[in-house]
This record gives structure tokens, sequence and C-alpha cells, in this order.
């Protein structure tokens, strides 16, 4: 069988590839390889981008890669949900083949479709930026389309999460969701071409200030204007993300941010395949079926039911 893993740490796209398309097939042959990757990750940085269908996610992940391609630094890029037909937005991996960074072996492009994911698309996400991490990208960004469960879950993979916003797409603060103000460590302002731009920027950098959520953390996200079309801003943009990850490095807060991130992402392992032993137990013997006549019935409850099979299951 061929090593994946040491083909992974010693840099073949080929092998992290094949990997990751496991991953997304949850394919079991993926988990010993994963165990292997395990010490060699946690050296990359994760940016989160998200924002509104169409907000310019993918273009301002583009113009930002390449920023960081100028610096010197490797890039891998995680597209979740690449694009939706409403907005005319191209999907990532289109919009990067067509730029410069096609050809460009610093940089690892993949699209994740949002598929029925039993283990959870964020799980699933997760072990991608864990194979780019091993395979040495020194800054992975994550492009998400910000609505939903998932990808609330997915931005929790960001060590630093940039949230876009467009003048005239409604996309006004007072129509903002709670919560969505406090996941941004960042606020871009994309589109500044746009009329609109400015009172936008007024609004969101008067909401920071007056925030109290905001207020209580020791950092105030910093407000960014970008065209990225133009590439304008762009430095800015990496500046301020720069500086993002300075403060959660010499506060301990990134040590912190992933301490937290290890013992959510071991309990929902521990759930997954507890929950997918249990089940597959109780549907190969008939046992679930009978389970729910009973409960139909009336002879059993859920509640019951539940109870007698975690405590079956604990004593085997
Ligand atoms: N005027 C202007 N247009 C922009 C700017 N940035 C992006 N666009 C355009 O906006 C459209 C959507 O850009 P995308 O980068 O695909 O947006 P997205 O947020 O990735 O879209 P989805 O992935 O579909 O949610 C494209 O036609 C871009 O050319 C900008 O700064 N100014
Ligand atoms: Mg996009």
């Amino acid at each position: 069988m061929r090593d994946y893993a040491k083909e992974v740490l010693e840099g073949s796209p080929r092998a992290a590839a094949r990997l990751i398309s496991w991953l997304e097939d949850e394919d079991p042959r993926a988990l010993e390889h994963m165990e292997r990757l395990h010490p060699h990750t946690g050296r990359a940085y994760v940016v989160g981008i998200t924002g509104s269908p169409g907000a310019g996610k993918s273009t301002l992940t583009d113009k930002f890669t390449f920023a960081l391609r100028k610096k010197g630094l490797t890039v891998g890029i995680v597209a979740v949900d690449p694009s939706s037909p409403f907005t005319g937005g191209a999907v990532l991996g289109d919009r990067v083949r067509m730029s410069r960074l096609a050809v460009d072996p610093g940089v690892f492009i993949r699209s994740m479709a949002t598929r029925g994911f039993l283990g959870g698309l964020a799980k699933a996400t997760a072990d991608v930026v864990k194979v780019l991490d091993a395979f040495g990208k020194d800054v992975i960004l994550i492009e998400t389309v910000g609505v939903g469960q998932d990808e609330v879950d997915i931005i929790g993979l960001a060590d630093t999460t940039c949230l876009v916003l467009v003048p005239g797409l409604g996309d006004t603060i007072q129509s903002m969701k709670a919560g969505v103000m406090e996941i941004a460590d960042v606020f871009v302002i994309n589109k500044a071409d746009r009329p609109g731009a400015d009172q936008l920027y007024a609004e969101v950098t008067t909401r920071v200030e007056q925030d109290a959520h905001i207020r209580e953390r020791a950092w105030t996200p910093p407000v960014v204007k970008t065209v990225a079309v133009e590439d304008e801003g762009i430095d800015d943009l990496v500046q301020a993300v720069e500086a993002h990850r300075t403060f959660l490095e010499e506060s301990g807060r990134l040590a912190e941010k992933r301490r937290r991130r290890a013992r959510e992402e071991t309990l929902r392992m521990i759930h997954g395949e507890l929950f997918r032993r249990i089940r597959e137990r109780l549907t190969a013997n008939g046992e679930l079926d009978a389970l729910v006549e009973a409960i139909v019935e009336k002879r059993e409850s859920p509640y019951r039911a539940m109870q007698d099979v975690v405590a079956r299951w604990l004593r085997e």
C-alpha cells in the first residue's frame, strides 16, 4: 500500500489530493493517514473569509493569496460551497484557475461541495485544513458563505475571520443578524468602488466602537476598504490579518483558541463514532425497527429506549 501520509509530508500534491478525496468520500482508509499527519499539524495559520453570496470572497481570496505569495508564503485554499447560481459568482476553483495562481506550485486549491457529509461539513473541512497544514502550507484560507450552522462551525476553524460586506446589497449593519458582528476579527468593505461604500464604512466603524460585546474584547476589529477586482486595499487587509495574528500570539490567545478547538474536535469525533457504531448495530439486527414499533404502539418510550441502548452498549 502506498504511504500517502509520508508523501504528503514530503510535499506531493497528488498524495494530498488523494487523501482529501478519501476524506470527502468519508473513506475509512483516510483515518490511519490522518493519525500519522497529526503530529505535523498546527504550524499553518488559518484565515476564514466569509460574507454574503457574491460579496467578492473568491476575488479577495485570489488577491490575498497573491499578496502572500509575494511575501514568500505558501498558501492552501479551501472553498466551501463555492458558488451559488444566483449571484453570478464564479466557482472559486474556476476563478483561481483563470488567474496567475493556477500554475503556482506554492498554492494548493480545493473546493468542497456541500453534499451530505455524515460526519458534518465542518469536520470534513477541518480534516482538509489539517492535510494542507501537514503538507506545509504557511497560510490556509477558507472561503465560505456566511449563513447557517455549518458555516458558523467552519468559521470556528479559522484563527482570524474576515467578514466581507458590500455596499448596496442590503448588507447594512441594521439588517445584520445578532452574532454576525461578533465573529469578525477583521471587517472588509469590498466593492468600495460602488456608491454607499463610505457610508457603510462609517456605519461599521461606529458599530464596532459601540458594540458592547466587541468592546469587552481586548481586540478591536479593524475595518478595511477593498476593491478586490482592482487589487486595491489588499495590503491593508494583509496587514490587518497580521496584526490580529500578532495579537493572538502575544496574548496567548492563539494557544487557548487551538486548545478549545482540539477539545471540541475530540468530543465531536467521539460523538460521531459512538453514534455510527450504535446505529450500525441497531440497524443490522433489526432491533431499531422493533423498537420503533414498540414506541409507536406505546409499549415502549423513546426515553427508556435511549437509556437502555446506551446502558447496554456501555456494558458490552
Ligand atoms: N465592482 C466591484 N466588483 C467586484 C469587486 N470584487 C468582486 N467583484 C465582482 O463581484 C462578483 C462576485 O465576485 P466573487 O469573488 O465571485 O464573489 P463571491 O463572494 O466569491 O461569490 P460566491 O462564492 O458566489 O458567494 C464578480 O463579478 C466580481 O468580479 C469589487 O471590489 N468591485
Ligand atoms: Mg466564491
